[in-house]
């Protein structure tokens, strides 16, 4: 998911990030590709092949933020989008084909950060604390081309602090195992050093030095978009579809969605505390007999009832022995 104030060039990003033109079936304005402002949350699916492995990866394109004079809750459309996606993994894991679940789940959200400004904004902080124990934030710099390499070094270490100072949890890279060869060890140290990744996106394919490129052209020369010396987009797409794709499902898994399923699982149990404390006596109504076919769903559903139920009875024993 790409997150954050309006016109910072998310949507620019994730086009240049899987190479595909996304918005191909959009009416374009003039021959050069162009992309309008994103005004609804927008789920697209691409087909990318890695090293020869095949992977569908879900994109979701969401509206910038941050125009309107209060911007309280602005991200609210967000948060709700992340926690529709675990409530229906939720739903999907306790219904009956437990084993066909689609996985929809968010498992990284790149926040855009704008380059203009001397840190986070409030509003960048709001955005990144309603949705830091919901999802692995990954923060970015937008439109790296704006700042100049000691002013980038600058912002990423400000951004560094401030995000310590204000609490704020983002994506944490695992350690890396110490059996590792020095050349994955280098690669995971220039990593960590990097973050916040300073980024830059374009629809665009400019030539330099004889070559077609993914690029910025501008009138004292050409910025590349996949030049390690002129930003840190190589770093950012291997990460992602490369090196941290397992981490980011498994810290979403573990972490995120087991915080929220704790959560309802606890709503839960208060509400069936609550309704066997009521003691208002059951009508007793006369049944239709059920045919074969709506027995065997029942009893598979009775079984489901008395698993869950058990689940609750384990949870609750764990929640008063802690
Ligand atoms: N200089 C510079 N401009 C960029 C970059 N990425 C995108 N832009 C330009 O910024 C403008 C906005 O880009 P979008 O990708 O639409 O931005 P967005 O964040 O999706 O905007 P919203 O949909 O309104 O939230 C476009 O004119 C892009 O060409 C970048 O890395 N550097
Ligand atoms: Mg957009």
């Amino acid at each position: 998911m790409v997150a954050g104030e309006s016109g910072l060039g998310k949507s620019t990003l994730v086009h240049s990030l899987f190479l595909t033109d996304l918005y191909k079936d959009r009416k374009l304005l003039s021959a050069e590709e162009r992309i309008s402002q994103t005004v609804e949350i927008l789920k697209h699916t691409v087909d990318i092949e890695e090293k020869g492995v095949k992977l569908k990866l879900t994109i979701v394109d969401t509206p910038g933020f941050g125009d309107a004079v209060n911007n309280t809750e602005c991200w609210k459309p967000i948060t709700d989008y992340v926690d529709q996606q675990f409530e229906q993994y939720f739903r999907d894991e306790s219904g009956l084909n437990r084993k066909n679940i689609q996985d929809n789940r968010v498992h990284c959200c790149l926040y855009f950060i704008s380059p203009f400004g001397h840190g986070l904004r409030p509003v960048d902080v709001g955005f990144m604390k309603a949705l830091h124990e919901k999802v692995n934030i990954v923060p970015l710099i937008a439109k790296a081309d704006c700042l100049v390499p000691s002013e980038i070094r600058k912002l990423k270490e400000r951004i560094r602090e401030e995000i310590d100072k204000f609490g704020i949890h983002v994506y944490q890279f695992p350690e890396c195992d110490s059996d590792e060869d020095e050349d994955f060890k280098q690669q995971d140290r220039e990593l960590k050093e990097s973050a916040p990744f300073a980024v830059i996106g374009s629809n665009t394919v400019v030539e330099a030095k004889g070559q077609r490129v993914r690029g910025r052209l501008y009138p004292w020369g050409i910025v590349e978009v996949e030049n390690q010396a002129h930003c840190d987009f190589v770093k950012l797409r291997n990460m992602l579809i490369r090196t941290h794709m397992h981490d980011l499902k498994d810290v979403t898994c573990d972490v995120h969605y087991e915080n929220y399923r704790a959560h309802c699982i606890q709503q839960m149990t208060s509400k069936l505390t609550q309704d066997s404390r009521m003691e208002s006596p059951i009508p007793i109504l006369p049944l239709p007999t059920p045919d074969a076919e709506t027995e065997k769903l029942i009893r598979m559903k009775d079984e489901e009832l008395r698993r869950m139920q058990e689940m609750l009875q384990r949870m609750k024993q764990q929640m008063q022995d802690q």
